[in-house]
């Protein structure tokens, strides 16, 4: 059994039953299992094109025996499920599920970088993050997560909302 952390993000349809719908299917999954969840928080989108609607944002931790590209292969099934459409880069969508942590690999291939590249600069990610591994050290940075959170240099807003769901 390893021990990842994935991603949540969605700013398109009911976001928050998408969100729990996808968490069970996960969890579901005869080879992953959800171990934990940080709160759901509201958060402005940060990059693609203007007047995008707010998302919800989520880490879950799971243990899991599939290796990281078969994950990652789970993970964009779910998208998939959910009616994600692929457009332009970092525009609106229905459910985006990013592998940002297995155990400490590294690798950076065309599918797969690890860590995420960018689980550093985003308080959308850091925050809930912080909730469920604040003295997990990034394999690359060497840096806890507490204390990548306490230099975090993003202004976007981050709004904690319901920790259970
Ligand atoms: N995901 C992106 C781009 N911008 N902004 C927020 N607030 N939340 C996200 O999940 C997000 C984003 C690309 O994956
Ligand atoms: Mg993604
Ligand atoms: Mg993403």
């Amino acid at each position: 059994m390893t021990t990842a952390y994935l991603a949540l993000g969605a700013n398109l349809g009911d976001r928050l039953a998408t969100f729990r719908q996808t968490r069970a299917a996960l969890d579901r999954h005869a080879e992953i299992e959800v171990t934990g969840a940080s709160a759901i928080f509201e958060t402005d989108p940060v990059g693609g094109p203007a007047g995008q609607g707010a998302y919800l944002n989520a880490v879950l931790r799971v243990a899991t025996t599939l290796a990281p590209d078969a994950l990652l292969a789970a993970c964009h099934e779910l998208e998939l499920r959910f009616g994600r459409i692929r457009q332009e880069r970092w525009g609106a969508r229905t459910l985006d599920v990013d592998l940002l942590l297995y155990a400490d690999v590294t690798c950076a291939g065309p599918e797969l970088t690890l860590p995420h590249p960018r689980l550093h600069l985003r308080r959308f990610v850091l925050a809930p993050l912080l909730e469920l591994a604040p003295d997990l050290s990034h394999p690359l940075l060497g840096q806890t997560i507490r204390e990548l959170h306490a230099v975090l240099d993003d202004s976007a807003a981050v709004h904690r909302l319901d920790d259970r769901w």
